[in-house]
């Protein structure tokens, strides 16, 4: 981090599930879009990635106290969101008069509980954070009346006042994230050791109607894009100024829109940018592409998580998932054929489930056949419309477990922990299986495979799993 005294600190909760970060080092893109658009506005803005650093709140304590920020800019979900009013607190505790201010999904959501429910967060921002974080600095270095700041809550004489929300911002090309305030080194993707990684978005929005998901919500079902000439002279500038050679695409489906994404895929294979793609899309839209594949590889796709989530029908449509089990079984073939690594998962736990369900669901991911698979735990965030189906089910309600890992919805018929059991023993299952196909695989996708697997049983929460699937020990079947 720069040192100096800045006045805004954007600042990530130290806060870790034990998954992804096994994976990479990944930079608070969402962040660094505000703190663009704070700079652009004339603010003094600086990073500290507490997350990536694996600091403790001891050490967030030491930074403030060095930093002396005049705000802190504080970015949340809802596993995340108690850390972050730790941040906060910190914050206060090193300076009382410190501006605390929590984005992203929680606080927007949840504003009335992180603002009626902490005295050391000022602000809740909701929704979109670039206009609204200049906005709100401007009012608040001029001491003038908050309330005039849209998509804001606060607290005002005991009350949680919040403000009308504020439109999307209307043409995205427009907005540079603060590429300059990462320390680049920092970040890497492990499966590939030297990279250097990049978050990128090419576009904001979500359409699907995934009941247990929050992001069609936190988009009101907009999808807006960035140019594909922009996009990819993002990706072009990344590369060339800061050695990026992967970048995750952040975007829900950056394929939404067809011909926006051929040319995106067009642009990239005459710029010959050497920079390796990660992307989640739907299930259809690799369907629709299946002609378009071998650019996607030529473009740099390396790596697709489509979304099939659950693999019996009766559950997709309890979910609303727009797929049938069949079409994503489709897509993760086209995907393999295409040698794009596939990923997709599986989420397990609601509460008509049963073990025997839990089991066909393991069985099936096997059958679908995808190069990963994750059996995740399903979360009720408290503002997704799921919630109100399981709200009687849920048997966890501290944040810092809302992670996909934890359950926290008790079946009628299973404990928690028969449900951990069981997404355990999908991921023991699913890579036993895998590894015995590594000698069919393209040398290429078969170290990546192995590299990737090393650090999740290494690094992530499967630590434990490491040795059952080197079987060192016998594996016992589930018991009836
Ligand atoms: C990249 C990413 C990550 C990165 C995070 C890197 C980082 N430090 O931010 C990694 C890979 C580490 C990660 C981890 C996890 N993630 Co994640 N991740 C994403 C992903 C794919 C993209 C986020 C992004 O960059 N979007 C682009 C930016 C531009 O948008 P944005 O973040 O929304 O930011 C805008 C606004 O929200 C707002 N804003 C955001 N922060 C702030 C802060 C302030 C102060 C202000 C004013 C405004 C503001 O302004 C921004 C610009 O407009 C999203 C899904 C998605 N497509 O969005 C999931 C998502 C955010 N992740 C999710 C989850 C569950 C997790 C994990 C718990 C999963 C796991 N089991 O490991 C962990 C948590 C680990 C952790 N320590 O945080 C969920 C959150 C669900 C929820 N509502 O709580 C999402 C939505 C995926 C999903 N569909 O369920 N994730």
């Amino acid at each position: 981090m720069r040192t100096g005294r800045p006045e805004i600190l954007l600042v990530t909760p130290p806060y870790h599930s034990g998954v992804v970060e096994a994976a990479g080092s990944w930079l608070p893109l969402g962040l660094l879009y505000v703190g663009g658009a704070l700079q652009k506005a004339g603010c003094g803005v600086a990073l500290y990635d507490a997350m990536t650093r694996f600091d403790t709140l001891e050490d967030v304590r030491a930074t403030l106290r060095r930093e002396r920020p005049a705000a802190v800019f504080v970015s949340c979900i809802t596993a995340t969101v108690d850390d972050g009013i730790e941040v906060c607190r910190i914050a206060k505790e090193e300076a009382p008069d410190t501006l605390t201010v929590l984005g992203n999904s929680h606080p927007t959501f949840m504003y009335e509980e992180v603002r009626g429910g902490s005295p050391d967060v000022d602000v809740a921002v909701r929704g979109e954070g670039e206009e609204t974080a200049v906005e709100l600095v401007e009012a608040w270095r001029a001491g003038a009346d908050l309330s005039q700041v849209r998509g804001i809550a606060f607290r005002r004489g005991g009350q949680v006042v919040a403000t009308p929300p504020r439109p999307f911002i209307a043409g995205l090309d427009s907005l540079e994230p603060a590429w300059h305030l990462v320390p680049w080194g920092e970040y890497t993707y492990r499966p590939k050791p030297g990279s250097r990684l990049a978050v990128v978005s090419s576009s904001r929005g979500c359409t699907q109607h995934c009941r247990f998901c929050s992001q069609r919500l936190f988009w009101q079902e907009s999808w807006r894009a960035v140019s594909p000439e922009r996009f990819v002279g993002q990706l072009e500038a990344l590369r060339e100024r800061h050695g990026v050679d992967v970048a995750m695409i952040a975007d829900e489906t950056p394929t939404l829109d067809s011909a926006r994404w051929e040319r995106i895929l067009h642009l990239l294979v005459e710029r010959r940018l050497g920079v390796a793609l990660l992307l989640e899309t739907r299930v259809n839209d690799i369907l629709r592409d299946a002609a378009l594949l071998p650019t996607y590889r030529q473009a740099g796709v390396e790596h697709v998580y489509v979304g099939v989530e659950a693999v019996n029908q009766s559950t997709l449509d309890l979910f609303q998932k727009d797929a049938r089990v069949e079409e994503g079984k489709r897509a993760i073939e086209l995907l393999n054929a295409h040698d794009i690594i596939s990923e997709t998962s599986f989420v397990m736990g609601m509460p008509h489930e049963t073990r025997a369900d839990m089991e066909l669901t393991i069985e099936l991911a096997k059958r679908y056949d995808p190069d990963m698979a994750f059996f995740l735990a399903i979360t009720p965030w408290p503002y997704a419309d799921l919630y109100e189906d399981v709200k009687d089910h849920i048997a966890v309600r501290d944040y810092r477990k809302y992670n996909l890992v934890e359950p926290i919805i008790k079946p009628d018929a299973m404990t928690l922990d028969e449900v951990r059991e069981q997404l355990l023993r999908g991921f023991r299952e699913f890579y036993r299986g895998k590894m015995k196909q590594f000698a069919a695989m393209p040398t290429w996708k078969q170290e990546f495979m192995k590299a990737l697997m090393k650090l999740l049983m290494e690094h992530s929460y499967l630590r434990g799993e490491a040795a059952h699937l080197r079987g060192e020990m016998p594996v016992q079947p589930a018991p009836r």
